[in-house]
Formats: structure tokens, sequence, C-alpha cells
């Protein structure tokens, strides 16, 4: 494969609803779409999952945008590449920006994909042909209205549900819920907004039965983790502390979480993403993949990489409808009455790209030749 041209494309989507979290509320979702064409005229699709803020992560769509332009363009543009999986290895001399370089390498994957006339869930490994879903509720106004997203979310089938919580917001408010919906799967996610000293409330969690609690600690934290780990019964998941697999390795051998939240963007791709898979599997730690309120695109990818043998908890991706009135894929993700999304069949991502509604929904485009 040599890149031809890489194509870079802002679309912005309202949400359906505001989602707020620990760190910050979105209403409005700025979208950087990577296209990228072989120099036989095959293509592929990725998405950049940096959001409008550096407040998950010190990556934003505009960091994003300069670092493909000034660096990832004309480190692989017409290049022999022989595989998209050494594209992390070309593109290792720039540090971080993980979720710029994961944006190009998974519309390259895609691009092998198509040009193998394969499902890109097959050439990745995969091998559900169903993936199980939950969903990530975002913090709401008040207790009837998060009562109702989760009335909606179990009636729709969803396998489990994930509450953001945040200091204040926390111990009473699972508390009430649990007592609400005693038997349902639930979790937290805390998106660092703790320290260490408050482990003891922390604690508080454990009389709940959740699954896990996710990142509750320092976004760039592991030993932290694994002393609050050794305090508590229910299980941490790491998501913003975990960037790469010796990350993951060494959160492992120190004890910082027993569960790992595997999203594509946040490690660079789905390389990166099937190492940490893989090491987790061999090591019989589960993973699940996460979401960053990606549109179609996005979320095509995070289906194919949920095939894989470890993705063995529901995950956070979920019904394209949950956040826009309408998608850029046809047809829209949909979540069966089980709670999981059938695989499409088709090569590459298995949707189709609607690309009017694409064109009207795009504020700037640049190409790299
Ligand atoms: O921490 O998993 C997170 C959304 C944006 C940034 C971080 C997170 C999230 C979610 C939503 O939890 C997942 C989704 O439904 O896409
Ligand atoms: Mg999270």
């Amino acid at each position: 494969m040599k890149l031809d041209r890489i194509e870079l494309r802002e679309i912005q989507m309202p949400l359906l609803a505001p989602f707020a979290t620990s760190f910050g509320q979105t209403t409005q979702r700025r979208i950087l779409l990577v296209r990228v064409w072989d120099q036989d005229g095959a293509d592929g699709r990725g998405e950049c999952v940096a959001s409008e803020t550096p407040f998950y992560s010190h990556e934003t769509i505009d960091t994003a945008w300069v670092i493909l332009v000034q660096f990832i363009g004309p480190m692989v543009l017409h290049q022999g590449l022989t595989h998209p999986a050494d594209l992390s290895g070309r593109l290792a001399r720039i540090r971080g920006h993980r979720m710029a370089k994961g944006a190009l390498e998974a519309a390259c994957w895609e691009l092998q994909a198509r040009k193998e006339s394969r499902p890109l869930w097959q050439l990745l490994g995969g091998t559900r042909r169903e993936i199980e879903c939950g969903v990530s509720i975002g913090i709401q106004p008040s207790l009837p209205q998060l009562f109702e997203k989760i009335n909606t979310a179990l009636a729709a089938g969803y396998r489990r549900i994930k509450l953001k919580i945040k200091p204040g917001l926390d111990i009473e408010l699972v508390g009430e819920v649990r007592h609400h919906f005693p038997d349902i799967r639930l979790m937290v996610d805390a998106n660092s907004a703790y320290r260490l000293t408050d482990a003891e409330r922390l604690e508080r969690l454990d009389e709940f039965d959740l699954m896990m609690i996710e990142q509750p600690l320092a976004h760039d934290d592991l030993i932290d983790h694994a002393a609050l780990q050794r305090r508590l019964r229910t299980p941490i998941c790491l998501d913003e502390s975990i960037r790469t697999r010796d990350q993951a390795r060494q959160a492992l051998e120190i004890g910082a979480c027993h569960v790992i939240n595997i999203k594509l963007g946040r490690v660079g791709g789905h390389a990166e993403a099937k190492k940490i898979h893989d090491l987790c599997l061999q090591r019989r730690v589960p993973v699940w993949c996460g979401g960053m309120l990606e549109s179609g695109i996005g979320r095509a990818h995070n289906i194919a990489l949920s095939t894989l043998d470890g993705f063995i908890l529901p995950g956070d991706v979920s019904a394209s409808k949950r956040y826009w009135k309408q998608d850029i894929i046809q047809p829209e993700v949909e979540v069966t009455p089980r709670g999981t999304i059938e695989v499409p069949s088709g090569a590459g991502l298995g949707y189709q790209i609607d690309e009017e509604r694409i064109s009207a929904l795009t504020v700037r485009t640049e190409t790299l030749k």
C-alpha cells in the first residue's frame, strides 16, 4: 500500500442531549474525519476521537488537525507501506498525539480491508458476529431524569449501565440507583475526579455491588490506583491512564486495575489496541471497548475492534440514535432487543457512507498530497 492522498474534514453534529461528565459538558461535536486513498484508488476512512476541549485528553480536534497536516501526512504519503500494522512504528518519532495517529491508522486498516474485499473485523482477527452493548449515561440534572434514562436503556435491551460520577454526586446517587434497580449490571466512571485522599469515600461504593469503578484517580496515574485498589473490593477499570501496551502491562503488574477499557483513539490505533487486548487475554484480564461520542465511522471501527475474543464485557458502543438525529452511515448502528449489535458482513467497515449528509455537515476540509 502506498498512500497517495489524505483528506481531512471537520463536520459539526449537535448531540441529541448534552453529555456531562466530571470534566465538563458537550453539546455539539466537532468531528475530524480522515479519508485515505492509495495509488490504486482504493480508499478507507477513520475518525479522530479527540474532543473539542483538552479536558479528557491533552489532544483536541485542532491539535490533531495540525499534527496530521504538519507531521503525520508527510511521514506516510508516497511511502511504501507493507501493512497498516507497520504504521505505528513509522509514526513512533511523534510523541503522544495518539488520537491524531489513530485516526489515520484506522483509515489505513479500512483501506487494507477494502483492498482485500474483506470485513475489517476479520482482518483484525475478530471472531464475534454480535457484540454486547452497554450505555454510558452522563451526569443528569435530577434523579428522576437519571432513572428515566436508565429505564429507557434497560427497555432497549442494553446489558449494563454505566453512570458518570463526581465528588458530591456519587455515594448517595449510586445508592439510590442500586436501591431502585437491585439486579442490574451497574458500574461508575469518575473520569479522574478523585485523589487517593478520597479513598475512604470511595470505599463506600463497595456495598453497591458494582461491576467496576472506572478511572477514579488522576488521568496519568498508576501508582495511586494500585494503592486504592488494595483498599477496594470493587475492581478498578482504567481508561485515561492506559495509552500503550507497556502501560497496560505495568498497571497489571502493580495491581492498579483488574479491567481495562480499550479506546482506539486513546491508544493510537487498531495495532496498539490489539496489543493491549492480546496481553489482557493472555493474562485473563477482561477488556471492553470504550466510546468517545463517535459518529458512525468511529462507531463502526469500535464495532470491528469489539469482535476480538478478549472483549468479554459489554462496551460503551451503543446505537446511533442515542446520540444523533441522523448519523452519517447507512444503515445506522442499531441495537437488537437482546442488547447487542450485529456485526456487518460487508467489506471494510461494512456500512454505507452518507456522502450527502457528510457534505451538509462539513465546515472545513484540507487535502494532503
Ligand atoms: O470516559 O468513557 C469516557 C465520552 C467522552 C469522553 C470520555 C468518556 C465518554 C463516555 C461516553 O463515557 C461513551 C460513549 O457513549 O461514546
Ligand atoms: Mg471513561
